[in-house]
C-alpha cells in the first residue's frame, strides 16, 4: 500500500549491492530519528476502528507535538475531513493512508534538488544559527559533490573563532580538498579570495562557511549581508545558492529562523540537520505551509555519508512509520 519509497539520486552511479546496504542504513537512521512521532502514529492507528471525532482530536495533538505547528495541522486536518467526506472513508486505517498522501502533497514541492551545473564555479554559501550544523554539512557536501565527479573548494568564512577554521581544515583534509583560510581578516575577504581561487583553478563548486549568528543580532545580520554582496563582486550572480542550515531539534523556532534569514539573505535552500536525534521532524510541514523554501538536504548523523537529498515520500514513510 505504501510502496512509494524511491531510490535516492546519490546512489545512481555505484554498485547495487553496496547501494542497498547504504540505503537501508540511511532509511533505518531516519526511521529511528523520527521514531517518537512514528510510534505515536502507529499507536493511534494500530487500534483500528472507525474514523470519529476522538481520532481527529488525538491526531491533531500528535501533529502539534511533532512540531507540525498549528497552521499546518489545521490545514492537514481540514484536508483530511474533506477527503473523508468526498471519498466516504470510514476506517481509521484509511485515514492514515489519506494523511500520508496529504503530507506528501504538502512536502513534495520542497523536494527540489540543488542544481550546480549552471555556473562554474557554483558558489554555495551556508548560514544559520550557532551550532546548527553548517560546518559539518560542508564536510558532508564536499564528499557528496565529489561523489558526483565535481571538484570542490572550501572557504573558511567563519573568522570569529580559530577553532572554526581548524574544524573546516579537518573536513578539507578528510575529503582531500583545498580550504582557503586566512589567519585573520574578515569573512567577506576570505570568501572573495576563495571565489577568485576557484575561478583560477577551474573548480566546480565553492562551499563557503560562515559564523553562526542569531537573527536578532543585527550587526551580525548586517555582516552576513555584506558577505553576500562581496561574493557578488568577486563573481557577478554569485552566490548561486544561499543555504540556511536548521537544527531539526529547534522545533517551531526553525520557522522563525527561516523567515528572518530569508528576509536578510533571500535564502534559496534549506538543510535540516540532526534528524537522527530527538527531532520530531514535523517542522518541515510547518515550513512547507508557512514559508516554503526547498529542502535541499537532510542530515541524520555526524558521519561523512549522513547527508542526502530530501525525498518527500521517504521522509513521510519514516515520520508515519509506514512499511516500505
Ligand atoms: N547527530 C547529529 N549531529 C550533527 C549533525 N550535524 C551536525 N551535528 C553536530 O552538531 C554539532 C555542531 O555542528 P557544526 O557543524 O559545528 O555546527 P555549526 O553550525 O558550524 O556551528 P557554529 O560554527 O558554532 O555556528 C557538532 O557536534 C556536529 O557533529 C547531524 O545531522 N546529526
Ligand atoms: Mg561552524
Amino acid at each position: 500500500m505504501f510502496g512509494f519509497l524511491k531510490k535516492s539520486p546519490i546512489e545512481s552511479k555505484s554498485n547495487p549491492v553496496e547501494d542497498m546496504t547504504k540505503k537501508s542504513g540511511w532509511i533505518s537512521r531516519l526511521k529511528s530519528g523520527l521514531a517518537r512521532t512514528a510510534d505515536q502514529i502507529s499507536d493511534l492507528f494500530g487500534r483500528g476502528g472507525k474514523i470519529d471525532d476522538d481520532l481527529y482530536e488525538e491526531l491533531e495533538s500528535i501533529l502539534i507535538t511533532a512540531d507540525v505547528g498549528m497552521d499546518a495541522t489545521r490545514f492537514l486536518l481540514a484536508e483530511l475531513r474533506r477527503q473523508v467526506k468526498a471519498q466516504r472513508l470510514t476506517e481509521a486505517l484509511e485515514l492514515k493512508e489519506a494523511l500520508a498522501h496529504d503530507l506528501i502533497k504538502l512536502l513534495k514541492p520542497l523536494a527540489k534538488s540543488l542544481e550546480t551545473d549552471l555556473h562554474k564555479p557554483c558558489v554555495i554559501m551556508l548560514a544559520g544559527v550557532n551550532g546548527a550544523g553548517k560546518t559539518t554539512s560542508i564536510g558532508k557536501l564536499a564528499k557528496y559533490f565529489q561523489g558526483q565527479g565535481k571538484s570542490v573548494l572550501l572557504a573558511a568564512g567563519d573568522t570569529f573563532r580559530a577553532a572554526a577554521r581548524e574544524q573546516l581544515m579537518e573536513w578539507g583534509a578528510r575529503n582531500n580538498v583545498t580550504v582557503i583560510a586566512q589567519q585573520s581578516g574578515d569573512a567577506a575577504a576570505v570568501i572573495f579570495d576563495a571565489v577568485q581561487a576557484a575561478q583560477a583553478r577551474k573548480i566546480d563548486i565553492v562551499l563557503a562557511d560562515t559564523a553562526g549568528r542569531l537573527s536578532t543580532q543585527n550587526h551580525l545580520m548586517e555582516e552576513i549581508k555584506k558577505v553576500k554582496r562581496v561574493i557578488a563582486k568577486a563573481l557577478p550572480g554569485a552566490p548561486h545558492e544561499v543555504l540556511l542550515v536548521l537544527d531539526a531539534n529547534t522545533g517551531q523556532n526553525a520557522l522563525s529562523q527561516v523567515k528572518a534569514f530569508d528576509d536578510a539573505l533571500a535564502v534559496t535552500g534549506l538543510i535540516l540537520t540532526k534528524l537522527d536525534g530527538t527531532a520530531k521532524g514535523g517542522v518541515i510541514a510547518a515550513i512547507a505551509k508557512a514559508h516554503p523554501i526547498p529542502v535541499r538536504f537532510i542530515g541524520v548523523g555526524e558521519g561523512l555519508d549522513d547527508l542526502r537529498p530530501f525525498v518527500a515520500e521517504e521522509f513521510v514513510a519514516a515520520l508515519l512509520g509506514l512499511d516500505e
